[in-house]
Formats: C-alpha cells, structure tokens, sequence
C-alpha cells in the first residue's frame, strides 16, 4: 500500500536516502558528555584526549610516541599493579544528581544531550550482560564503581525536560577479549546484541556511533543494524545518526556528517555537526586550567558561526567520577544559555541564508579568505580586529521571510548589511529590545 512506512534495506542506498530528523536540524545546540572510569584518573597532557587515558598507558606505540606522560602519572600515583579496569571501582558517582544535570544542561539553551553509553574501553554506563560476559567480570555501572544505571538516570531527567536524550556508541574497544581474538565473532555475539539492547531499552533520539575506524562497515555489519534501527527498533521515528559507521563512511554514509576540534563544513545542503569540549579533551582532565577553558563567549561565537553555515554545535561536558559537573563548565553552559534566551530566535528553527558571514572593511588583511582552518582560528579572527585581521563582523541567519545579523561586538551606532534588498515596508528590530529600528535600503 501506497502509505505504509517506507521499508529500509540493508544497504547504503537505501539507509543513505533516509533524511536527517527536522527536530535535530531546527535544534543547532546539544551538550555531550564523557563520563566513565576515565573519569577517575581524569588526566591528559599535551592536549591528548583524557578519555584515552587506557589506550595512553598501555599502547607501546603511543608510548613511544610521546605519550609517556600518562604512564609516568600512573605509576608514580597508583603503581605499576593498579591497571586500567580498578579504576572501575573507583569510578563512584555518590555525588551524581540527574535532575541537577538535566537542568543546568537545560540551562545552556541545549535542544538534546548526548551521553556516553560505552567508549573505547567497553565500560558500560546501563546494566549490560553482554559486557559481563565477554569481559569476563562486571563490566558496568550497575554491577560495578557506581551501582547505578547511570544511562537509565540521565535518561529519565533528561526527558522529563523539552530536550531530547542520545547516546554516544564506540563500535570497537580496545581490549575487549572477543574484539582481539576473532572481531567477527565480538560482532556477532557482542556488539550487535549489546546495541540492540540498549536501543531496546532508552529508545534513544540520537546516536553518535564511533570507534568505527579499524574496521570496514562490512566486519561491523553496519548496515543491518541501522535496517533494525530504522524499521523496528522503538527509536524509528526520531532518530539521528551520525556519519561514524565503518572505515571510509565519514562523510560519506550514514546520517548527518561530523567534524571533531575543527571548523565544521561549509555546506549547508547536508545535516553536519561539529564538536567539542571546554578545553582540550572530551573527558574531565584535572591537568587543564582556567586559561585552558574557552570563554562563554567564545562558545556563543562557535554556535553563531557554525550555525550561519547550516551546522549544529554538540558541546562536550566531562563530569568528575564523583558524580559532578564541574563549576566552571555548569557557568560556561549558564553564559550560553543566557545569550540563546535572549537571541535564540536567530538560531533555533533556521537556516543558513546565500551568504554565512560579512567580513569588516578597513581593517581587513586578508578579506577573500573564506576557508576556515579551524574553530579556534575563526575565533582568533574575530575578536582580534586591532591586530589587522579578517574579522567577521557579521553572522546571517535566515527563518520565514527573516533574515538574522548576528554582531560578535556590539555595533556603536550603525550597521551596514551588504547584499540585502529590502521589501518596502520592511522592520528591522533588535532582539531584546522592544522597538523598531530605524534603517535605509
Ligand atoms: C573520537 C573519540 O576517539 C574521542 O575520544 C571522542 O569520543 C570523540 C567524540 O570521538 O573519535
């Protein structure tokens, strides 16, 4: 029959076809959160992601290619005897209030929350029997550390709030038994099952699928599991994927395309997201320092300038292993927030218009430059105007027949907007701030 829901197949042109949820498009804005045994030695040097730390201590090669910091850390503070998995132990969250992380998440502006279910070092955050099983021992947050499902607590707080829950799901682990000796096997009878119940159980909006990397789609058998997903599982309606589903699928196969520590894209014809943490790693360091923290400031221009070039902006939050946000990073989401409860009419629900940004005249060094190196140079550029650069002095946003300029400072008396023909009786208003203002074609 003509309407009935259209049928995936397991294969790319078929999956590929699938369009990226509008609630995720119009949303621009989620906070993701690492948050595991990592979170326990919560330690990175050199700008090396602290979620690594695992793969950090043990890998020779990293070690000798200048990783050494972590294995040095280690020894002299838990001893050579105290591997990677006791941390699980100490991994206690008696401090984790869902509620409270829901709201202050909330308060940033967040449209959707994206929680690490299972990173690289297989360590669950729900109750999983297939973790248990190929690990050998207890192997997540219910059976051991917390003795709480972590997943399950979030997700519930989470939904009790207008934004949506996703989790975060690394295909691969690093020392997984099963993974090792015979990865069709870890396939079959762990990752496909362990998916499968997850999604099962918290019918997740988004999934951010990872650790794809050391294997074709193929060997993960990706396409089966995203047919499952996108024709039966209790996820189907809603569901966003990502791009991370086997070697060579980034941005290529999947869902919406994803950037890490860069400049997202510059086409605002596909679904992309880029990401982030505060400082220099996705999960908590305690090595990194105020300097090391980006302003709130500096977010709100990431979010703006992402968003003028149709992406989403997922901003990555690493929890203490004692169950808290850390300060800084709940006032960092509050300056967000408080920035979006004011002008959030120029970001949710919009589009990118024909031109993402305006380049200032005068100052400008290199004005043609309109390739993007990365997150942090965009923002070098524009709040350093003294020095001579480029600077954007203009973001554009279009929603209905409105189009935003987003200024990263506040204009001293006029603004010029070039390349816009304006209808007669056109208004021109200031977001938060009652009035018209006055303006000239
Ligand atoms: C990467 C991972 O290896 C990082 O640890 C982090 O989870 C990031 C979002 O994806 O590929």
């Amino acid at each position: 029959n003509a309407y009935a829901a259209p049928v995936y197949e397991a294969n790319w042109q078929s999956l590929d076809a699938r369009e990226t949820p509008q609630w995720w498009k119009d949303a621009k804005f989620g906070i993701f959160i690492h948050w595991g045994p990592y979170s326990v030695p919560s330690f990175s040097k050199n700008g090396f992601y602290s979620e690594w730390y695992w793969r950090n201590l043990v890998d020779e090669k990293r070690v000798k290619q200048g990783y050494k910091e972590t294995k040095a850390f280690h020894d002299a503070n838990y001893g050579p005897l105290f591997t990677y998995p006791d941390f699980a132990t100490e991994f206690k969250t008696e401090l984790f209030d869902p509620d409270q992380w829901a709201e202050v998440m909330e308060s940033s502006g967040a449209k959707y929350v994206v929680l690490t279910s299972k990173h690289h070092d297989g360590f669950c955050l729900w109750p999983n029997e297939q973790a248990d099983r190929s690990w050998g021992r207890p192997w997540n947050s219910v059976g051991t550390g917390p003795g709480r499902d972590l997943l399950g607590e979030l997700t519930t707080a989470v939904r009790k709030t207008e934004m949506k829950m996703g989790i975060y799901y690394s295909l691969y682990e690093w020392y997984n038994p099963l993974y090792a000796s015979d990865v069709d096997l870890y396939v079959d009878q762990h990752m496909i099952p362990q998916f499968k119940d997850v999604v099962s159980k918290y019918a997740p909006s988004v999934i951010f699928s990872d650790g794809e990397w050391e294997h074709p789609d193929t060997t993960w058998r990706s396409t089966e599991m995203l047919a499952w997903l996108f024709n039966e599982s209790p996820s189907k309606d809603e569901i966003v994927i990502n791009d991370r589903w086997g070697k060579g699928c980034r941005h290529t196969h999947g869902g919406y395309y994803t950037t890490e520590y860069g400049s997202g894209l510059n086409d605002p014809s596909i679904a992309w997201e880029e990401s982030r943490g505060m400082a220099h790693s996705y999960g908590f360091s305690r090595t990194e320092n105020l300097a090391d923290y980006n302003t709130g400031q500096k977010f709100v221009y990431m979010l703006v300038d992402i968003v003028s070039r149709g992406g989403n902006f997922l901003l990555d939050i690493g929890p203490t292993a004692d169950g808290r946000i850390p300060v800084i990073q709940q006032e960092r989401m509050k300056e967000i927030g408080d920035w979006l409860a004011i002008n959030g009419e120029a970001i949710y629900g919009t589009k990118a218009w024909k031109k993402s940004c305006q380049w200032t005249e005068g100052k400008i060094q290199d004005a043609e430059r309109g390739e993007y190196k990365s997150g942090f140079d965009i923002m070098q550029l524009t709040v350093n105007p003294q020095e001579g650069f480029a600077t954007k002095e203009m973001w554009f946003t279009q929603k209905g027949d409105a189009l935003y300029a987003i200024c990263p400072v506040y204009p001293e008396d006029k603004m010029l907007i070039k390349g816009v023909k304006v209808a007669k009786d056109a208004e021109v208003s200031l977001l938060g701030l009652p009035g018209k203002l006055k303006w000239k074609q």
